[in-house]
């Protein structure tokens, strides 16, 4: 493992884990790895910080293995749940992507299907052919993938039904203003298209019982954001999997 990625010192980088809640029942099915830089006086930074201080795409790609690696191997300790694990455009449409991932995979000792790749749109963008070919490798040694942050980017209804993706993850934004009547056109429409087309759709940033009762009630089949955890340490994720604190009384 290295030790340095760009100025930093891989012992200041950490994973933290946001549960995904089933919308229905609201277990926990998996969680998304986010990346945290360990600050002065025990803050802790959003990968902001880290990737605005990654200047080449070469610094940005070894981030994205030492994440990957680092979330194989903690993702063990979950063989029943599927982990995200955000990975940079340019990383996803490199050659030898697939290759690397599943090396991470198997060096951790980890099953392929506990493994979710979570890209943003602008990786279509880059390279629509080598994305659409890594997708369909990932997938096809039984790596899920899902497009992230769903909405904000030049989202083009066309390539849903052109790239073999397993979710979509409907932006924050949108949950946010899901009061008013353009968010829900947005997130009902965006639901049924990706039913229709046998994609799965997790709507992210939900911060209330109510947005959550919504999204199930639009069709959404899972649920992430504060309402049901803030992203946790290892240790504290694995405890929430005994007794998830919002289904405390239930
Ligand atoms: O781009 P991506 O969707 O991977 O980013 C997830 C980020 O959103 C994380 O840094 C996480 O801390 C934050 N986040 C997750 N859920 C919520 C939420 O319910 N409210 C807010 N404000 N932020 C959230
Ligand atoms: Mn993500």
């Amino acid at each position: 493992m290295r030790d340095r990625i760009g100025p930093f010192l891989t012992q200041d980088l950490e994973l933290l884990y946001q549960p995904l809640v089933d919308a229905r029942s609201h277990a926990v099915i998996g969680a998304e790895a986010l990346l945290r830089l360990r600050g002065p006086a025990g803050t802790l930074l959003g990968p902001e910080a880290v990737l605005e201080s990654l200047a080449t795409p070469e610094d940005r790609t070894a981030l994205d293995w030492w994440v990957l690696a680092k979330a194989c191997r903690e993702a063990q300790a979950w063989p029943h749940l599927r982990i995200g694990v955000n990975i940079c455009a340019e990383s996803v449409t490199r050659p030898g992507f697939t290759v690397g991932t599943l090396d991470a995979v198997t060096a951790a000792g980890l099953a392929p299907q506990c493994l979710a790749i979570e890209v943003i749109e602008t990786a279509i963008i880059v390279d629509f052919e080598r994305a659409r070919e890594n997708f369909a490798a990932l997938r096809a040694a039984g790596i899920r993938v899902a497009i992230d942050d769903f909405g904000t980017g030049y989202s083009s209804l066309s390539y849903l039904a052109k790239l073999p993706i397993d979710t979509i993850k409907i932006d924050k934004s949108f949950i946010d203003a899901i009061d008013e009547a353009p968010s829900v056109a947005i997130i009902q429409a965006t639901t049924a298209m990706a039913r229709a087309l046998g994609i799965a759709v997790t709507a992210e940033g939900v911060e209330t019982a109510e947005q959550a009762q919504t999204l199930r009630a639009f069709g959404c089949h899972c649920l992430q954001g504060y309402y049901f955890s803030r992203p946790v340490s290892v240790k504290a994720f694995t405890a929430m999997l005994d007794k998830p604190p919002w289904q405390a009384g239930s």
